[in-house]
């Protein structure tokens, strides 16, 4: 039986704020120089990670064409939640891998948590 999943985006094609909450961690995870945008080295790494190897030139081209990019050219966390929302819309299983690969599991939960991200509070009861 196929597990049941969130979905990644509401009606309206939008990403779910769960789905953009993993992907703004994700890219903060990236921008080690914490500029607020991706550089080549960092979009770099995080494609390695993510696909296995960097964006090749056409990626790369569309990347710089279509989506938004700050007063260097580096890639914004408004273009890189752009990225995924095209891909979302039309592979939300590419998104899904992406997502796991990133350590979350089908519930958009960090299950490979790194230790500095355990201090996780417990959530208030509910009434
Ligand atoms: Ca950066």
């Amino acid at each position: 039986m196929p597990q049941i999943t969130p979905n990644l985006t509401e009606d309206d094609g939008a990403l779910t704020r769960a789905c953009e909450d993993a992907l703004i961690a994700i890219f903060e995870r990236y921008d080690v120089d914490k500029d607020g945008a991706l550089s080549n080295a960092e979009l770099d790494a995080f494609a390695k990670d993510t696909n296995g190897d960097v964006f090749d030139e056409d990626a790369r081209a569309e990347i710089t064409e279509f989506l938004d990019l700050d007063f260097k050219g580096d890639l914004t966390l408004k273009g890189f939640l752009q990225m995924y929302n095209l891909q979302t819309s039309s592979e939300p299983e590419e998104t899904w891998k992406d997502l796991q690969k990133h350590g979350y599991d089908t519930n958009l939960k960090l299950v490979a948590s790194r230790s500095e991200d355990r201090d996780e509070k417990p959530k208030p009861k509910a009434k």
